[in-house]
């Protein structure tokens, strides 16, 4: 049975127009497998990737001569020499060698059609967010040819069914097509692997993963294999398979393993194989539902996501509320496709990637970008998303020890501002703003705890996220360092990834105690010791240590101008405008900034004009976040602007994200700063619509998730809450507010409950 509402209007990104780039495809997956479709006519390419091909093999990185400089670095910074300081940091912190290696992709599935290059008519290339299927439709000399994609999560395959219909209904119309894997410019073998199936493998650079890909064409016609082509001719209808694998998780041998996965899917056949990823997927889709629209406002279909787009690049107001819905529903169906079910999270493009040397190597930036991903996944009701982030921090942990211990003589973990498949630790990079940052792992045990605030589960707690917190802190207990007037300093380090001038007129970014710092460590110690206090996770003298660690840690300082300090001097920034805003974290996504506290929550907003005023929020992401400063700051008119400008601006015409280019995070990011403005529950109690736009003055948010166990229906007419039901996971005492009004409730286990404002 439907939701209410769901499919009376299916939701789809949109192409009129095959696509020129790889980016400009239509994504698909399923954790694991990505599909980016650009839906040629003839020489069909779709840009396959497998979530752990990674090039090269696990490195050691570390600095053997980083330890023996900390503290001469350390002392320079303490005297203001930081030219001398970051000259000694990038000889003896920066890691042997520099870079991480390139996520990147398992080739291209080429579909050759013969004999049809005629004139094509009523081209479409549609995603549809409600089913997880592309489709690419056209007519050609009285055909009607349709390819369906989908990634089954189930069986684990790519598959693309290709039919073609006479127009007339008199005509018999037959096709003849191929299909092969290629990889170039690194293709190393390809070939038949049995009598139905061909494809690509090899060894991704000495000692890296070894990977194959393979596919099989199934069709009413005749099957056979030429070369490395699967190929059917005088088809009505082709089903092509295709798995792939790499031996980084695969404990059985990988040719099996890719083998035993088509056979199961062709046995089951291409029915099976839908129904079950339509059930699969909208297990999880169907959760939440939204709506903006206003009266008299219709969903519109007819017009390309690209045009839709255009209209607010007209400055015309018809289609914003149509495609801020469609940026929620896309971040959902983007967040299930690339981190479900799989052992990755969701890397800067998601899982997505055309490039053997993609931008950054679509690693995983974990100063902002992975976070941003992954911010609004609790909240939208897709909590699950988050496990694959957790593995991986989990994997973090003993190479971060590692690191802890090499670089900073320090127990504990630590890891710096970029991971990758290894989990790496170790700094990467040598541009001075960013790698000698130390807050990666920290910040990134914040989301567990996250997790648990949402979810309640107190397994998960006790199981995985003290045992991190708790390492994470041990790493700070050793590393900070004791400033003369006693405060507890993080440093040599870095505000991510800005540079300040000194008043001598120097250029500098090494720091020590930037804000950033101390407020990601501030929140770890709070939530650490509020959770972990009555469990034998410390004993009585841990905890003293880390109570008194709370106490050193230096508290948000306001400038002369009432702007928050980003460093721990009043310097000025040399780029006003940057895009990283990272003395505001405790604005957002943490929560020590709120409007209870009305000095920081005022030198946030000043804060906040001066680097939009400056120009920020260039990048997509960097946009995205500006948008959730604003809904914690509850100026919703503002976070409608910043939708606005992402979709002006920083979108692509598939409605991606881009920096430029491609990048994910925006995505996501935007999609929490819509969440945001419709419910927050990060300050003590559940806030209803704390700051809607205008525009969206009637709506609806159902199946939604709040910090405390909670999950809400919540509808609103003329800006006022009109029905807000809720259920919590455990018996709970919870207090609502919208507007002005406070209502205590009672909350029992699992029983949906009417909560009401007597509006
Ligand atoms: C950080 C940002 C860049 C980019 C990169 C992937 O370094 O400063 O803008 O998003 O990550």
């Amino acid at each position: 049975m439907r939701k209410e509402g769901l499919m009376e209007n299916a939701k789809l990104i949109r192409m009129a127009k095959p696509a020129r780039r790889w980016d400009d495809g239509l994504p698909l997956g399923n954790g694991r497998l990505g599909a980016m479709v650009m839906g040629r006519v003839n020489d069909e390419t779709i840009f396959i990737n497998e979530e752990t091909l990674w090039y090269g093999p696990r490195r050691e990185r570390s600095n053997p001569n980083g330890r023996e400089n900390l503290e001469k670095i350390r002392e320079l910074l303490m005297k203001k020499q930081v030219e001398q300081a970051s000259f000694l940091a990038k000889m003896s912190l920066t890691s042997l060698p520099k870079y991480n290696n390139p996520y990147q992709p398992a080739g291209d599935l080429r579909i050759c059609f013969q004999g049809h290059s005629k004139p094509v008519q009523n081209y479409k290339r549609d995603l549809d967010l409600s089913s997880a299927v592309g489709v690419v439709e056209y007519d050609m000399d009285g055909v009607h040819y349709k390819r369906e994609h989908f990634v089954s999560s189930r069986y684990q395959v790519l598959v693309v069914r290709i039919t073609c219909v006479s127009l007339s209904g008199t005509k018999k119309c037959k096709m003849t097509l191929c299909a092969n894997m290629s990889r170039k410019p690194f293709e190393e073998n390809t070939g038949k692997i049995d009598k139905k199936t061909v494809g690509n493998w090899g060894q991704n650079g000495v000692g890296g993963v070894k990977y194959l890909t393979a596919l099989r064409m199934l069709s009413n016609g005749t099957n056979a294999l030429t070369g490395d082509f699967a190929h059917a001719s005088k088809a009505s209808e082709a089903v092509i398979l295709l798995a792939s694998r790499t031996d980084f998780a695969e404990k059985s041998e990988l040719g099996q393993a890719v083998t035993d996965t088509l056979n199961l899917a062709e046995k089951v056949g291409y029915d099976e194989l839908l129904k079950a990823h339509l059930s699969d997927y909208r297990a999880m889709y169907e959760r939440l539902d939204f709506s903006i629209m206003q009266q008299g406002e219709v969903w519109n279909n007819e017009l390309s996501t690209q045009q839709l787009i255009e209209s607010v690049r007209n400055d015309e107001q018809t289609h914003v509320n149509q495609l801020t819905m469609l940026l929620l529903y896309y971040a959902r169906y983007l967040m299930i496709s690339c981190s479900s079910n799989c052992l990755m999270p969701a890397n800067q493009q998601g899982m997505w990637n055309g490039s053997y040397e993609p931008p950054w190597q679509c690693q995983f930036t974990i100063n902002i970008n992975v976070q941003m991903n992954y911010w609004f996944v609790e909240k939208a009701n897709l909590a699950e998303c988050h496990n694959p982030l957790f593995s991986l921090l989990e994997r973090m942990v003993p190479n971060g020890q590692k690191t802890a211990r090499e670089l900073y003589g320090a127990g504990g973990f630590c890891a710096h501002h970029n991971t990758n498949l290894w989990a790496s630790t170790d700094p990467e990079g040598i541009f001075s703003a960013s790698p000698f940052w130390v807050m990666g792992g920290a910040w990134l045990a914040l989301h567990m705890y996250e997790h648990y605030l949402y979810t309640l589960d107190k397994e998960f707690l006790h199981e995985h996220a003290l045992p991190v917190m708790r390492e994470a802190l041990l790493f700070f207990k050793d590393y900070l360092h004791k400033a003369p007037d006693g405060s507890l300093l993080t440093g040599p380090c870095v505000s991510p990834e800005n540079t300040y001038l000194t008043p001598s007129g120097e250029q500098g970014s090494l720091t020590m105690g930037p804000a950033m710092d101390c407020m990601i460590l501030r929140q770890l110690l709070q939530s650490y010791l509020s959770a972990a206090s009555d469990t034998d996770f410390s004993d009585t003298q841990e905890i003293e240590c880390f109570e008194n660690m709370l106490m050193g840690v230096p508290k948000t300082q306001i400038g002369k101008d009432g702007r928050i300090l980003e460093w721990c001097e009043p310097f000025e920034e040399c780029e006003p405008g940057h895009r990283h805003i990272s003395h505001l974290y405790a604005l957002h996504p943490g929560h020590e900034i709120t409007k209870e506290n009305k000095e920081l929550f005022d030198a946030a907003k000043k804060t906040l004009e001066y680097r939009v005023g400056h120009g920020g929020g260039h990048t997509g992401w960097s946009r995205a976040w500006l948008a959730c400063f604003y809904a914690r700051l509850c100026e919703g008119d503002k976070v409608l602007s910043s939708v606005r400008e992402l979709l002006k601006s920083s979108v692509q015409d598939n409605l991606l994200d881009s920096h430029p280019p491609f990048q994910i995070d925006g995505n996501f990011g935007i999609a929490e700063a819509i969440m945001e403005s419709l419910a927050q529950s990060h300050g003590g109690y559940i806030e209803l619509l704390p700051a809607l736009p205008s525009a969206w003055e009637n709506g609806k948010l159902q199946g939604f998730c709040l910090r405390g166990g909670i999950t809400a229906n919540m509808q609103w007419e003329n800006k006022k809450v009109t029905r807000l039901l809720v259920k919590a996971a455990k018996e709970t005492c919870v207090t609502f507010k919208f507007g002005d009004k406070l209502v205590e409730a009672h909350l029992a286990q699992d029983v949906w409950q009417e909560i009401n404002f007597d509006i």
